[in-house]
């Protein structure tokens, strides 16, 4: 069997994206935020097509979220922040609300919210996700933008989707 596969290429040419990063645990989320950059520069966003907006922390990033996606001016929304079980005893509020929160985002809104928020037990865990030693969150959710605006972008011009009703993915079209 060969089924036909929809997967998004990797052009972020004509998208635009919003990043929306906490201020907490800066030395660390500015370097998810360096990584997305980058691997969005790489995949051809225009710098004029990102829009950065700072939150305090990542409690706060779902209603930016919200209220970012609602201007209907970007294809994606990337959340990005660090939250370390070991700093705080309010790990699962922080960590919980921001995941449940820019999940409710998507689902609300139809535009794709990624989650670039780095949650790990220790600092040296998040060290490392942070790209200084290597791999990058931020890299990778930047990349996970593009892929799946690339795959809403067919699936919202697929004929047989749009005839005789509303499209689903009216953002991207
Ligand atoms: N916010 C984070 O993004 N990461 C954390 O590790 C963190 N800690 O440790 O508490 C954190 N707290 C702040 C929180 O996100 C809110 O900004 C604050 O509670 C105000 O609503």
């Amino acid at each position: 069997m060969q089924p036909k596969v929809h997967q998004g290429r990797l052009n972020a040419e004509g998208f635009r994206f919003a990043i929306v990063a906490s201020r907490w645990n800066d030395f660390l989320t500015s370097k998810l935020v360096e990584g997305a950059l980058d691997a969005l520069e790489r995949l051809g966003a225009e710098e004029s097509a990102i829009e950065i907006y700072k939150v305090p922390g990542s409690y706060e990033l779902p209603l930016t979220a919200l209220k970012v996606a609602q201007t209907g001016e970007f294809d994606a929304v990337i959340g990005i922040g660090t939250v370390i079980r070991g700093e705080t005893p309010h790990f699962d509020y922080v960590a919980g609300e921001a995941a449940k929160g820019l999940a409710s985002v998507s689902m609300q809104t139809g535009v794709p919210v990624l989650f670039g928020v780095v949650t790990t037990d220790t600092l040296e865990q998040a060290i490392n996700r942070a790209g200084v030693k290597a791999g990058n969150k931020g890299f990778e959710v930047a990349m996970s933008a593009v892929e799946i605006v690339n795959l809403y972008k067919e699936m919202g011009s697929g004929e047989k989707q749009t005839k005789g009703k509303e499209k689903v993915f009216p953002h991207v079209v």
